[in-house]
């Protein structure tokens, strides 16, 4: 299975890594690492999307290194892939549910299309598949599409969806589906959310009435609130950390869409300027692409290796 998940993310990753080793070859073909390489060098990682603070330090490292040695591009990549992995050791945790509290309620937020709908059908899918009876509240309920969409995905994982009609307040379905869920003895309610980011004050207000109703059946609750991220966006979702975490307590991070995205760097970028858990990450649209995140394994198939 390991191997497997590491095959489907190194495929995934491999656009990535085209981009990051296709300049790394280019840079470092029979050459020396003089002051101009190693520019080269960072100018190829800032287009990777490691960040410009990632990049520095690697530079830093290389130059206290190496500098003045002939490089081959297998030893930068491997010295890449170290440093990458370093990064990413700290933040790759996954979600621990406490099935002390029933249920263990989970927020999820983010943008408009960044895949959070989709990443709650697939953890629902996860926490059945452990045994553990999960809900779902459709707190997305200015898009009828939305609610119907989890729907799907309540089907598919083997969770009840709490719905509510178009446009009704989404705190108040959230309260009712944590009553739900308390009455049903449920272990897991994962809440989903509108992303309506161009009208950020609105978007504020509601995520944070919703967390003040649910306190008022469980002062504990929320017990982790998530932002999922949509890799393709690069640099985009840095600003989205930022701008989520103004809004609320974010515990954790999921990123989606690394199948086929040149942009995993990003990830990189987030572990180093947040140091916010990343629980799991999205490979796919199916039910099972959301794996666990491994760090040295990412930091491998980020760099081709
Ligand atoms: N390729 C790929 N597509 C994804 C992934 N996660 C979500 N999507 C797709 O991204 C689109 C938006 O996802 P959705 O869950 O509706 O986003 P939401 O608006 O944040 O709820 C849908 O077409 C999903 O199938 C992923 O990991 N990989
Ligand atoms: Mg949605």
């Amino acid at each position: 299975m390991a191997s497997g998940f590491f095959g489907r993310l190194k495929a995934g990753l491999s656009r990535s890594a085209a981009k990051l080793t296709g300049g790394i070859a280019e840079v470092f073909t029979k050459r020396k690492l003089d002051d101009a390489a190693l520019e080269e060098l960072e100018e190829q990682l800032i287009a990777a999307d490691l960040g410009p603070t990632v990049a520095a330090r690697i530079i830093k490292n290389f130059r206290s290194t190496r500098f003045g040695k002939e490089v081959s591009p297998q030893e930068v990549r491997e010295t890449l892939a170290a440093e990458i992995g370093r990064i990413l050791a700290p933040v790759a945790k996954p979600l621990e549910v406490d099935t002390a509290k029933k249920p263990f309620v989970i927020l999820m937020a983010g943008v408009n299309g960044a895949g959070k709908t989709t990443t709650i059908g697939k953890l629902a899918a996860r926490y059945r598949q452990a045994g553990l009876m999960v809900m779902m509240a459709a707190g997305d309920t200015f898009r009828a599409a939305a609610v119907e969409q989890l729907q799907v995905w309540g089907a598919r994982a083997g969770a009840e969806v709490v719905t509510a009609p178009a446009n009704s307040d989404a705190a108040s379905l959230a309260h009712d589906a944590l009553a739900r869920a308390q009455k049903a003895g449920a272990d897991v309610l994962l809440i989903d959310t509108a992303g309506r980011l161009h009208n950020k004050t609105a978007l504020m207000e509601e995520l944070r009435k919703i967390i003040r109703v649910i306190r008022k059946l469980d002062e504990s609750a929320p017990h982790a609130v998530l932002l999922t991220l949509d890799a393709t966006t690069g640099q985009n979702a840095v600003t989205q950390v930022g701008i989520f975490k103004d809004m609320v307590d974010l515990t954790g991070l999921i990123v989606t869409k690394l199948d086929g995205s040149a942009r995993g760097g990003i990830v990189v970028a987030l572990a180093e300027k947040f140091g916010l858990p990343i629980h799991a990450v999205g490979t796919g649209e199916q039910i099972d692409d959301l794996r666990a995140f491994d760090p040295e394994e990412f930091a491998r198939a980020l760099v081709g290796e």
